[in-house]
């Protein structure tokens, strides 16, 4: 295998899109050979982070842990996938600079949170609102759109395959295979 490893990193609020457009990205870039890796929640909070909550300490950390976890499948060559809310430029910069800003690329899924809450996939918006989880992004927590996202992505306007058609686009060129 020679091929470069990247890091693309997938932010934006819950039901956003952010996993959906991963799996989706994942099976393209296996049909053209390419190895490849997602990183997200059902991974990595259920197994290695699974001592951490929502707090804007225990966010940070679990953000560490997947920057340093990513930075390795990085430098094995793998295309690494991330889909994280990481909700605020500190935290992405942090991320960014674990895992080097040359091999990390920033995507925002921009859906907006009105479209986020109307799918409300997992019921999760509605108990935010009756205050039965605390600490929800874009509802008692806080979300800041990236500035210089090399991408944005609103799964409110665009097909998923629009949106994996972008993303190949800025993908593959900076992959040696
Ligand atoms: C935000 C929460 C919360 C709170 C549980 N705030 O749609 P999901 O369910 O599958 O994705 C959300 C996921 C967010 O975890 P991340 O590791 O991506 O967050 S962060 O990067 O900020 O550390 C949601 C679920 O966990 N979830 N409680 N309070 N999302």
């Amino acid at each position: 295998l020679h091929q470069k490893g990247l890091m693309v990193w997938f932010t934006g609020l819950s039901g956003s899109g952010k996993s959906t457009i991963a799996i989706a990205l994942e099976r393209e870039l296996h049909k053209r050979g390419l190895l490849c890796r997602i990183l997200d929640g059902d991974n990595i909070r259920s197994g290695i982070n699974n001592n951490l909550g929502f707090s804007a300490a225990d966010r940070v950390e679990n953000i560490r842990r997947i920057a340093e976890v990513g930075k390795l499948f990085v430098d094995t060559g793998v295309i690494t996938l991330a889909a994280f809310i990481s909700p605020n430029n500190d935290i992405r910069k942090m991320a960014a600079s674990i895992i080097g800003e040359d091999d990390f690329m920033e995507v925002y899924v921009s859906t907006p949170i009105e479209e986020c809450e109307r799918r409300d996939v997992k019921g999760l918006y509605a108990k935010a609102r009756k205050g039965e989880i605390a600490n929800f992004t874009g509802i008692s927590a806080p979300f800041e759109a990236p500035e210089h996202p090399a991408l944005s992505l609103d799964t409110s306007v665009l097909t998923l395959e629009e949106s994996v058609n972008q993303l190949l686009e800025i993908i593959l060129p900076k992959i040696r295979k």
